[in-house]
């Protein structure tokens, strides 16, 4: 398997305590089998999130030195300003102290109650937020996203003959923008073309419509375009990026991600109205502009972050790395969604655990196995997540997708323990008919995977799930 070098060299490490299955069967049975509860320290390898797990450069950390704590017009803020203008390309910027913060403030601000919002697929936040806000969160995504071996280059596009029917059936006057999503993380981490961007402006355009980005993963999007789109071989990931935010009004964006930061976020719009309404509610709920919540320091690190990311020899080594991992677990035979996204590979969890109904929470049940048998910690991207109620008749509505996500951290992990991982859930793998399903004890009116609780279902054991698999260490 061909591995891509790292382009740098680690300065600073942070052991990795290792425990014993004992142990982390102890410490779920305590989390309620929810793995956002159990403490990070407890985990070998922690693919739980790409989303504020970055490590920073040296030049972000000496960034850091130079911060500016001044309340107003701290010079980092007009750094962090001055670098997103020139890569994004908008009017105005509002700092936010992450993604979510950005999306309150856009979303309490212009979206009323009956009015929809739509995306190729909204991420939980996004969707929660809209939803808050008594508005309907619109997937529109083409279909092919949701068939995990339908190998397309640019599966996280927008489905436009739908956002056009879509339109023509809810009325333009009651849906104040439209979103992409880039790359699309609910289903697979997919990119969008270039040429969807532009069909999707177009048609919004002849509705008047703005087109807000959700770019999280914006440079990883670019880098697919340049890699994948006829005519973009040979144009800078940057120039990429300008064009792409060219035809939208503006963006949000958690800089945990493609910001390479711990924490930090932003707006950037061209629509001076909607700026000054939701500058208004940053000074209520986050801070002053020019730091909205978060320290001159953060900015700083962010501005550098925004502009390391573009780098193209990271770029190929940050998805050649996530591809690695891919490709181990396809050789082992494990089911995956397939192309390889850009910052996660996603375990399909109703081909990995055929005895399992999504009322058992296969993909969840998964998850606690892999954090049981060997400490790696994953994320559920299924039933627990996405799935919900009829409001009518009260019966259970299974998302189409049942993953697990296998998000990579950006410049922390090295390919020996992404290899050492793609091992042990290949060896998962052929225990799998051991494990088995949970039951929901608990659950939150909205965002229910950050605090559900679970039990195993009496049918798995005693013990719980995944309890009859013998210990097998994470070589
Ligand atoms: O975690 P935040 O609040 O900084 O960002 C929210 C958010 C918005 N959009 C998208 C596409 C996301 O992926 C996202 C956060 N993602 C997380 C936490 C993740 O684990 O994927």
């Amino acid at each position: 398997m061909n591995y891509p070098f790292e382009p740098f060299r680690i300065k600073v490490v942070e052991p990795i305590k290792r425990t014993s299955r004992e142990e982390r069967d102890r410490l779920l049975r305590e989390a309620g089998y929810n793995l956002f509860h159990v403490p990070a320290e407890s985990v070998s390898i922690d693919l739980l999130t790409d989303s504020g797990t970055s490590a920073m450069s040296d030049s972000q950390w000496a960034g850091m030195m130079l911060g500016d704590e001044s309340y107003a017009g701290s010079k980092n803020f007009y750094h962090f300003e001055t670098v997103v203008r020139s890569l994004f390309g908008y009017r105005y910027v509002i700092p936010t102290h992450q993604g979510r913060a950005a999306e309150h403030l856009l979303f309490s601000t212009v979206v009323k109650p009956g009015m929809c919002v739509p995306n190729n697929i909204h991420f939980d936040t996004t969707r929660a937020n809209v939803e808050y806000q008594g508005a309907e969160a619109k997937d529109l995504v083409i279909s092919e996203a949701y068939d995990p071996h339908c190998e397309l280059p640019f599966k996280g596009n927008m489905d436009v003959a739908r956002l056009e029917e879509s339109i023509e059936q809810v009325g333009p006057s009651r849906i104040p923008f439209a979103m992409i999503t880039v790359t699309n993380n609910s289903a697979g981490g997919q990119p969008v073309s270039m040429a969807n961007i532009r069909a999707t402006r177009q048609v919004l355009n002849r509705y008047g419509i703005p087109l807000l980005f959700d770019a999280c993963r914006f440079a990883e999007n670019c880098f697919f375009i340049r890699e994948r789109e006829p005519g973009y071989a040979d144009i800078p990931v940057r120039d990429i990026a300008r064009e792409l935010f060219s035809l939208g009004d503006g963006c949000l964006m958690s800089a945990k991600k493609d910001g390479l930061v711990n924490i930090g976020g932003f707006l950037s719009l061209n629509h001076e109205r909607w700026t000054q309404a939701i500058t208004n509610m940053l000074i209520l709920v986050e801070g002053f502009p020019t730091y909205g919540g978060l320290a001159g320091r953060d900015l700083e690190a962010m501005a550098r972050g925004l502009e390391e990311v573009l780098d193209e020899e990271y770029l190929r080594y940050r998805i050649g790395q996530v591809r690695f991992l891919g490709g181990l677990l396809e050789e082992g035979g494990v089911p995956i969604v397939k192309p390889i996204g850009g910052h996660a590979v996603y375990v399909n969890a109703k081909e990995f655990l055929p005895h399992l109904h999504q009322s058992q929470f296969p993909a969840q049940a998964l998850a606690v196995a892999l954090y049981r048998e060997y400490g790696i910690r994953t994320v559920e991207i299924g039933t627990v997540m996405f799935g919900k109620r009829d409001p009518v008749t009260d019966e259970p509505i299974y998302p189409e997708l049942e993953l697990v996500r296998l998000a990579i951290p950006r410049r922390v992990y090295t390919n020996q323990h992404l290899a050492s991982v793609a091992e042990a859930i290949i060896d998962l793998h052929h225990r799998r008919d051991s494990i088995g399903g949970l039951v929901m004890t608990y659950e939150a009116p909205r965002l229910r995977h950050f605090t559900a609780k679970f039990e195993a279902e009496v049918s798995a054991g005693i013990l719980g799930p995944g309890a009859r698999l013998a210990a097998a260490p994470l070589s």
